[in-house]
Order: structure tokens, then sequence, then C-alpha cells
């Protein structure tokens, strides 16, 4: 098992190091646990859009937030596995859904338990993202057929409290202790380009890297600036955060969790290609791909394909993903 014992300071020094020998060292340590041309797709439905009671700052669903979006009910059963069909056509390896709860109510585990069934049944890999659980609400999903399940704790302990109020950074973790208890496989991350400073960072990766085990996925998002979210207002369309900034946290990432797939998530439609592949280098094996992501636009399938065959990356195939996760179960 990759250690869990990481100190702040190690991970401030491996901010601190040179961009070209930090960029090296994360590459070495991808090619010595993955496959380093191939990298994970992963397509992503909103299940159940808008109306979240929660205050995230960054985030078009909340309530609290002033983005026209329209709040939407829980999707039928056939249409999401409609859904999941295209993406296995298109390519995916892991279907992800996800719904705009505080937390998972009661009276809609029937539905949300059918969802995972039927894409599992299609040979797709299973993540969803329903806000907190309790126990019994994970060992359903784990039953159902759910593999992974995906709870941001999105920056550090000490930042967190400026993004989101209505819920505490211990309230994550207890609801991943849950899902690590139903025996399922963990995807979490967070955001950078919040308006954290460097400290903060190193502190959300020593968050992840500390946990009792790694997260089988870290999905590293740069903030999607969406305008009526206190965080889309604030920055005002302006960059949030440097591209080699962003390409070092990735790489602090591989570095400190080795065997974990570490996702390039939301922030890819304003990223330039070099930079999308200075991550890659950097050890990023995974992308949602699609023209959507929630809410927003993300880089469609044909620029993906694009950008693949430039960087002669090719998809990966579910093997490896499995084998992280046979060794939870
Ligand atoms: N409601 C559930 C929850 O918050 O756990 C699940 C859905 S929530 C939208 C999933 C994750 O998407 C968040 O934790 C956050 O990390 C990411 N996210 C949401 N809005 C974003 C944005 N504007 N830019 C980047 N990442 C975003
Ligand atoms: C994650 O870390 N990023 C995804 C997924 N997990 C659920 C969501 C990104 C959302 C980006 C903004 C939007 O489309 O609303
Ligand atoms: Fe709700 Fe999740 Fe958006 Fe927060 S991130 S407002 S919990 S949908």
């Amino acid at each position: 098992m990759s250690r869990t014992n990481w100190i702040r300071a190690e991970i401030a020094e491996l901010f601190d190091l040179p961009f070209t020998e930090l960029v090296l060292r994360a590459a070495e340590v991808h090619r010595a646990n993955h496959a380093p041309g191939e990298v994970q797709l992963c397509t992503l439905l909103s299940i159940k859009t808008g109306g979240c009671p929660e205050d995230c700052g960054y985030c078009s669903q909340s309530v609290h937030a002033n983005t026209g979006l329209k709040a939407e009910k829980l999707m039928d059963v056939d249409a999401v596995l409609a859904s999941a069909a295209e993406a296995k056509a298109a390519g995916s390896q892991r279907f992800c859904m996800g719904a705009a709860w505080r937390e998972a109510k009661d009276r809609d585990m029937d539905a949300v338990c059918a969802m995972v069934a039927g894409v599992k049944a299609m040979g797709l890999e299973t993540c969803m993202t329903l806000g907190m659980l309790t126990g019994n609400q994970a060992r359903a999903l784990k039953d159902a057929g759910l593999d992974y399940y995906n709870h941001n704790i999105d920056t550090s302990p000490e930042h967190y409290g400026d993004i989101i109020t209505t819920r505490t950074f211990q309230e994550r973790l207890d609801t991943l202790e849950e899902v690590r208890g139903a025996g399922m496989a963990v995807c979490c991350g967070g955001i950078v380009g919040m308006g954290e400073t460097r400290e903060d960072r190193v502190g959300f990766i020593h968050a992840l890297a500390t946990l009792p085990r790694h997260p089988e996925s870290v999905p590293i998002n740069a903030l999607v600036p969406i305008k009526g979210t206190v965080l889309g207002d604030m920055w005002n369309g302006e960059k949030m955060i440097d591209d080699i900034e962003f390409v070092r946290t990735v790489a602090v990432a591989r570095i400190t969790m080795p065997q974990s797939m570490v996702r390039l998530s939301a922030g890819r439609e304003s990223m330039s290609e070099p930079t999308q592949a200075l991550c890659f280098l950097a050890g990023a094996n995974s992308i949602f791909t699609g023209e959507k992501l929630l809410t927003t636009a993300n880089a469609g399938g044909g620029v993906d394909a694009a950008m693949f065959a430039k960087l002669g990356l090719k998809p990966m195939e579910a093997e490896e993903p499995m084998r992280s996760l046979q060794a939870v179960t």
C-alpha cells in the first residue's frame, strides 16, 4: 500500500522543486505504476440538476447562486441508461452520475440503485456522487453494483469554510468513511483556482494523501468560473490559477498518491493543449470526456480524439482501475 504518513513540509518541498525536476519525478512515479501512454475516459451525467440547498461558492446548482439554472427532478432510469449506452459507444470506461443534493434521501434509493444496476450490466464502471450518505445507503449502493463513490474535499481544511458554510470538512470525511466501510472505491479530490494560497494547495494534497487509504481516483478540477456564483463573480472571467501552478498540483498529487488515477477534470475547456500535455506528462491519467460536464461545456469527443492522436495517447482499457477496485473488495 502507498504511504499515507506524508507531512505537510514534505509536500511543500515537492511544490517548491524546480518545475522541470518536479515534472520529471512525477513522470517517473507515473511510469513505475501505470501504463504512461494510456488515459482513462469517464463520462459525466447530471441525473438531478439544480435546486441544491448547499452554498458551495463555485457551484451553479446551489439555490444560493444566481445562475438562472432551472431545477429539475431526478431523471428516469431509462433516460439514464440511454445516456450510458451512448457513453459506452463513444469509448468511455466509466459512467459517473451526479445529483445536486446535500445528501441522498431514502425515498430516492430504489431509483438510483436501479440506475447503478443498469449501467453496470452494460459493462461500464459505475460512479455516483449524491452528497452525504448514511452507512445503510452506502451499502445499498454497493449491493446494487456501484464501483466508485465521488465525494470531494474540495480544498484545504483551513480554506474550506471560505467556500462552503452549510457543511463541514469533517462531514466530508465522515461520508468517505461510510463509503469505505461499505467496500466501495473512493473518488475524492477538489478544485484549484478558487483564490486559495499555495499553502492551501499543500494542505489539500496533504489531506488526500494522508487519508487512511488513498482514493483510487483523484479528480483535480480547475475552477470553471460561472456567472452568478460567488466565485465566478469574484473572479470576473480572469484566469484563476497559473497553468504552471496547476501542473505542479497534478505532479504533487501523482508523486504522493502513486497508485491512484489522477483525473484532469473540470476546466479543460479553457486549458491549452500544451498545458494538458504537461498534465499528462506530470502523471494525469484520466479525463472527463463528452460534450458536457454537469452543467457546463466540456472539450467534446472529437476535440479529445484529435488531441489524443496528436499526443499519441490512447484510451485505457478497463483493466487497470478494476485492479485497484479488486484490491478494495
Ligand atoms: N452534490 C454533490 C456534492 O457536492 O458532493 C455532488 C455533485 S458536485 C457538483 C461534484 C463536484 O464537482 C464538487 O465537489 C466540485 O469539486 C466539482 N465542481 C462543481 N462545480 C464546479 C466548478 N464550477 N468548477 C470546478 N469544479 C466544480
Ligand atoms: C468532479 O470532481 N468533477 C466533476 C465530478 N467530480 C462530479 C464535476 C465537475 C463540474 C463542473 C461544473 C459543472 O459542469 O457544473
Ligand atoms: Fe450542491 Fe454539490 Fe453543488 Fe455543493 S457542489 S451546491 S452540494 S450540487
